[in-house]
């Protein structure tokens, strides 16, 4: 697209927003300050750098075998630079345990330490990315289908000691990059058929997680994700949404919504206001489950723009943080990350965009008519000028020749992996 088309169908639509008593540059300021938390695991398949056997397993599995993924360190690294040189604003990066810096150690999950991220949280510095992180419970022989609810005390202690040490992991980030690195937990602990003891595995998770959760870290944030099912655990989930949203609210912990984890008429995007004002903060798990918890990319669908715009309304967009988890191997991996990313701001700028006080002002007067036809007439409105116009002023390339661009770096250097 020619420069002066862009400037002027922005200027265009800055004026027909302007018109509605929205100011588009304060919005595309706001956008530039979202960031988005960028799952490591789309480049490699939720692989990781384990000298350990990785098992796969533990309820989740990418599908699909688009050549290039990433096979180490140094080409991951690769991969997200290229991805952030494709997208703008300041981002984060999200690690998981298992792609540490372990060389050709064979460092067992209770064992890792932070001297395993070192090197992370050096190239993350340098690139101005900070880092969040995952203990890693799933792929591993002491894994089986129960971990930290697990009746054997040597498993859950196993497992109680790894996600202590990923605390402290976190710990050392945050301390490192001056601000708090959110760490997520995540078991797939459940069963394939019903148990009849239900209860008592919750007790077990309950108790794990409290002596998790006794040393204090003030330069991390713990985060813990529930899930419907896993893959080969059908029947019961120990950690399920109403078992950590009460957890949550008890401990004052933070409550990761992942998209793909709820019954699929289930909005997520309505959650949010209704956990707020429980909880000190939602982290989220930006996907797309196709049928079911499928961890498709990330597009913009209803929910993802319901989504962004609950968090905008709520005010909320300190509290809210907004992260990538999704892993589809059947598609160019990078291209997968932009459109994902784009996605999540995409979203969250039709969010900034929406003529929010003239909708309430309708609303409050019980001006219904006038609230629907302007929310459906708001969907029209040339928010895809004010896009182009922000990827102009951050000097990316459109969108046809970001497609390109993924294209050619799939040429010269994943397609040769
Ligand atoms: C699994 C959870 C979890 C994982 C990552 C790899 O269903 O969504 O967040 O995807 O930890
Ligand atoms: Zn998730």
């Amino acid at each position: 697209m020619q420069k002066e088309t862009a400037l002027s169908s922005y200027a265009n639509a800055r004026e027909r927003y302007a018109a509605l008593g929205v100011d588009t540059d304060a919005a595309l300021d706001m956008l530039r300050n979202i960031p988005v938390s960028i799952h490591c695991w789309q480049a490699d398949d939720v692989t990781g750098f384990e000298r350990l056997e990785n098992l796969g397993g533990g309820g989740i599995q990418a599908t699909g075998n688009h050549p290039g993924k990433a096979r180490n360190i140094d080409e991951l690294r690769m991969d997200i630079e290229k991805t952030l040189s494709l997208v703008a604003g300041t981002h984060r990066l999200n690690l998981h345990e298992i792609y540490g810096e372990f060389g050709s150690e064979l460092i067992d999950r209770d064992q890792v330490e932070p001297r395993h991220f070192g090197g992370w949280m050096q190239w993350a510095k340098e690139i101005g990315v900070k880092l969040d992180f995952n203990s890693t419970s799933f792929g591993h022989a002491k894994s089986g289908s129960l971990t930290l609810a697990n009746p054997d005390k040597a498993i859950r202690d196993f497992w109680i000691e790894h996600t202590r040490r990923c605390r402290r992991i976190a710990d050392e980030m945050g301390r490192f990059q001056n601000d708090p690195c959110l760490m997520n937990l995540w078991i797939h602990d459940g069963s394939k058929d019903a148990p009849v003891n239900r209860q008592f595995y919750r007790l077990l998770l309950q108790r794990s997680l409290d002596e998790i959760f006794a040393e204090p870290l003030p330069c991390m944030k713990d985060c813990i994700e529930s899930k419907l099912f896993g893959i080969a655990l059908e029947s019961f989930t120990v950690g399920s949404h109403d078992f950590y949203l009460g957890y949550c609210v008890r401990n004052s912990k933070i409550i990761t919504l992942d998209t793909g984890h709820f019954h699929p008429t289930e909005s997520v995007a309505d959650k949010i206001s209704a956990i707020l004002p429980f909880v000190p903060e939602i982290m989220l798990h930006l996907s797309r489950p196709v049928r079911w918890d499928s961890d498709h990319v990330t597009i913009l669908n209803d929910e993802t723009a319901a989504i962004a715009a609950e968090i905008v309304r709520a005010d909320a967009l300190r509290t809210v943080h907004a992260g990538l988890d999704y892993f589809d191997a059947s598609i160019n991996r990078i291209g997968a990350y932009v459109v994902g990313i784009q996605t999540v701001q995409k979203a969250f700028l039709q969010a900034l965009l929406e003529p929010i006080a003239r909708l309430r002002e309708y609303e409050a007067q019980g001006r219904l008519y006038e609230r629907l036809a302007m929310l459906e007439e708001a969907k029209s409105l040339p928010w895809g000028a004010v896009w182009d116009y922000f990827r102009l002023t951050n000097n990316l390339p459109s969108g046809e020749d970001t497609i390109k661009e993924i294209m050619q770096y799939e040429q010269q250097v994943t397609s040769k992996r």
